[in-house]
């Protein structure tokens, strides 16, 4: 009866021991952040992690990517989009969980939560305008998924609700576009400019204004006589510039666009107008898509500044580092040029990737 008793004894003590380490060792996967995860009712979500095949599991489970992207405004946002997609989803290290936000802010603030809810690795997300970021991304910061911000900029006040911003200085491209359209008109020749905006309170908006007020503000000659938004598309680019025609027509000398796109609706409007884009009405624009490649090619536009779309590489790359615990750049900028003119137009049409 005695050692009946001890062996019950035993059981017991073995059996608690082995319920604390394991208990512990919950503990420990879950503090660091690693791939457990819990239920609605709190409880543990085996993902098949266990001390042996931890290893193994962290390198075959894919980096789950949630990218939450603006739409399909501009021939630049469907490369960025391409450019994505090509890499996460051809690359088995990774899973992309992919949402176009059709233009709209509540629509992202939607896609980060369900990102979240769905306790994905990283968020990457394209953010349509600056402000009204905060409460979301503080529940991206509590679920500790770090926030990778792509093209467009943020203003918060608390800088650790993202990881790393990756793309261009839009101010320089701003300042760049003014100074090349000086250098074409000639800085004595008295200029008349009209501006198309990109998207009201978008950074790539905003800063292309600041950058290249910044260099026309320095030359009395030069004057920026209407500025609208043509939300960064073909048709509304048009419109405007057919109502910046219809109010100051012959005194226009040039045009600045945000964008491509924007651009190349107001060539339209131009030639609909009764005068030639590229000769009487100058034009500078920012991206580098092949259309308007064309269209400089064509003589119907001057000036390219180019924003690098094809952030995919540099994305995966900055996600494998993140999953790997290194520190990453706060801003991984892209490499861009100026294209003026047919001639250098030409030259570089050939390797233009989107
Ligand atoms: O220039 C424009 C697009 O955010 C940098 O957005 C991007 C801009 C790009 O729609 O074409």
């Amino acid at each position: 009866m005695k050692s009946m008793k001890r062996i019950f004894l035993f059981l017991v003590t073995a059996l608690s021991l082995v319920l604390i380490l394991s208990a512990c060792n919950t503990e420990n996967t879950n503090s660091i952040g690693e791939n457990n995860e819990t239920d609605n009712n709190g409880e543990e979500v085996s993902n098949g992690d266990n001390e042996v095949s931890e290893e193994n599991e962290a390198s075959s489970e894919p980096i789950v990517v949630g990218f939450s992207q603006i739409g399909a405004e501009s021939g630049w946002r469907t490369a960025e989009t391409q450019s994505i997609k090509d890499t996460l989803e051809n690359d088995p290290q990774f899973e992309l969980k992919f949402s176009d936000a059709q233009q709209k802010q509540e629509n992202q603030i939607k896609a980060l939560r369900s990102f979240i809810a769905q306790q994905v690795d990283i968020i990457a997300l394209a953010p349509v305008v600056e402000s009204g970021w905060e409460t979301v991304l503080k529940e991206a910061k509590e679920a500790d998924i770090p926030v990778i911000l792509l093209d467009r900029r943020i203003k918060v006040e608390d800088e650790s609700l993202y990881t790393s911003f990756i793309g261009s200085d839009f101010i320089l491209e701003g300042e760049n576009a003014a100074k090349e359209l000086i250098n074409l008109i000639g800085e004595d020749v008295e200029t008349n400019i009209v501006e198309l905006q990109g998207t009201v309170g978008a950074s790539a908006a905003n800063d292309r204004m600041e950058g290249f007020a910044n260099i026309i503000d320095e030359n009395d000659n030069y004057n920026i006589i209407k500025s609208q938004t043509g939300d960064f598309t073909r048709s509304k680019g048009k419109e405007v510039m057919e109502a910046f025609l219809k109010s100051d027509g012959e005194n226009i000398d040039a045009v600045y666009a945000h964008n491509d796109d924007m651009a190349l609706g107001a060539i339209q409007a131009i030639e609909e107008y009764g005068l030639k884009p590229g000769e009487d009405i100058k034009i500078v624009s920012v991206d580098g898509i092949k259309d308007i490649f064309e269209a400089v090619i064509a003589g119907k536009s001057n000036i390219i500044v180019e924003c690098n779309p094809l952030l995919g590489p540099q994305l995966a790359q900055a996600a494998k580092d993140l999953m790997e615990g290194k520190e990453i750049e706060r801003w991984i900028k892209t490499e861009e040029s100026v294209f003026v003119g047919a001639e250098a137009a030409e030259a570089a049409l050939p390797d233009r990737k989107y």
